[in-house]
This record gives structure tokens, sequence and C-alpha cells, in this order.
């Protein structure tokens, strides 16, 4: 591939989304969470993005931090967790995501080899701005663009599109890369050339368009893509 614009997907791609049920569930007085945190994380992960694709589909757009609190408290609900305190821990804890190991080395790479990377991601940009600081990887990104500058959510084209305008360039100019299987599978339909970052080994999502590459995480990313 001969490609100079590399986007990516935010969370689950570049942070880890498990990490804030992960994290508080390992401090002192959180044992009723530490015993459920992994179906916690499912489903707030879960019903953030189902609330994400309906608002799109029914025309009611909010900002990705309401459906993460709604999906948040659905989570929370399903496991009989009522605990403000608690909600408030989980809801800080996704404003400094752990981004994944190898990202910061992976990064590094793209731009050593003069790759131009930026985040296209339904997260705002003061949620985008607390994850890329506290991963410490904003000197490795070119820029962050959010949905909310066209106020619906992946995986409608207006926000691809955000992508060809912002570098001035064809979508098979592009590589996107996105861990989420649906967003890879949007991304080629836009006609941008796709990674599916499958670290969960699933199944493909069975959608109009297909990504054209898997890896089963970042590091091999920069051999892929730059020739
Ligand atoms: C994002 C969601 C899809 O960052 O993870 O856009």
């Amino acid at each position: 591939m001969t490609i100079r614009t590399c986007i990516f997907d935010a969370y689950g791609t570049l942070f880890d989304v498990a990490a804030a049920a992960r994290s508080a569930a390992a401090e002192p007085g959180s044992e009723a969470l530490a015993a459920v945190w992994p179906v916690v994380a499912e489903n707030w992960r879960r019903k953030q993005l189902e609330y994400s694709w309906l608002r799109a589909v029914m025309g009611v757009h909010c900002d990705f931090w309401q459906v993460t609190e709604d999906g948040l408290d659905w989570a929370m609900e399903a496991s009989h967790l009522a605990d403000p305190d608690l909600r408030a821990r989980l809801l800080a804890l996704y404003w400094e995501l752990a981004a994944y190991p190898e990202v910061p080395q992976m990064l590094a790479a793209l731009k050593a080899r003069g790759m131009q990377t930026a985040i296209l991601s339904n997260g705002s940009l003061a949620m985008l701005d607390g994850a890329v600081r506290s991963a410490g990887i904003g000197a490795l990104l070119d820029d962050v663009l959010s949905v909310e500058s066209v106020g619906v959510f992946k995986p409608h084209a207006r926000v691809y599109a955000l992508v060809t305008e912002r570098f001035a360039c064809r979508p098979d100019e592009v590589v996107f890369v996105s861990s989420n299987g649906w967003d890879a599978a949007g991304a080629a339909g836009f006609g941008f050339r796709t990674v599916w970052v499958n670290r969960a080994g699933l199944p493909p999502d069975r959608l109009p368009a297909t990504p054209q590459h898997q890896l089963s995480n970042l590091s091999q990313l920069p051999d892929l893509i730059v020739s």
C-alpha cells in the first residue's frame, strides 16, 4: 500500500474501554463491582454503542458523553449496582482511559515513516482531549476529528467524509483502523482502505462492506501500511 494518511478510531482501538471498570474494581471498597466488572464493562460498551446507532437512526443526536452516561446507567442497573459514588468514579475514569500498550510505539513508527495520523471518533473533542492527554500521544497525532462537527454518529458517511475534507484527499488514499468491526465495515463502504484490529478474535460482521485487512493488535500496522 502507498498511503500517506492513517486514521484511527479511538475507543476500543487506541484506548482500552474496559480499563475504567477494571481499574475501579481494583480500588479499595469496590467489592460489589469486583464480582461483576467484566459484565458491567461489556454491557456499558454495548449499550453506549446501541444508543449511538439508535439515536443516529432516530435523528435525535446528543454527544457521546450522554450515551456513555446512559449506557453506564443501564449496565449498573442490570448488575444491581445502585451506588452514585461508584457511578461518578467509573465516569471519571473514562476521561483517562489507558491506551493499549503498543500504541505509542506504533504511532511513533508511523510518524518516523512520514505518515499523517489522526483520530476520527464518536467522542466529543473534550472527551478525546482527556484521553489523548492521559495517554501522552498528542505529539504523535496531526489532528483529532470528532463526529460533533457533523452531528451524527458513525457509521454515517458524513462522519468519514470529515477525513477526506480535512486531508484534502480521496478515500482510497486513506487507511482507516478500527477494532470495531462495524466501524471498519462502514469505513470500507465509504471507500477507505481499512484495517480491522480484531483483538477479541471475533467473526467478521455481516455488513455490506468488508475490511481489507485484519490484525490481532496494532503492533504490526506500520509494516502493513508503509511500503
Ligand atoms: C469511537 C467509537 C466507535 O471512538 O469507539 O468512535
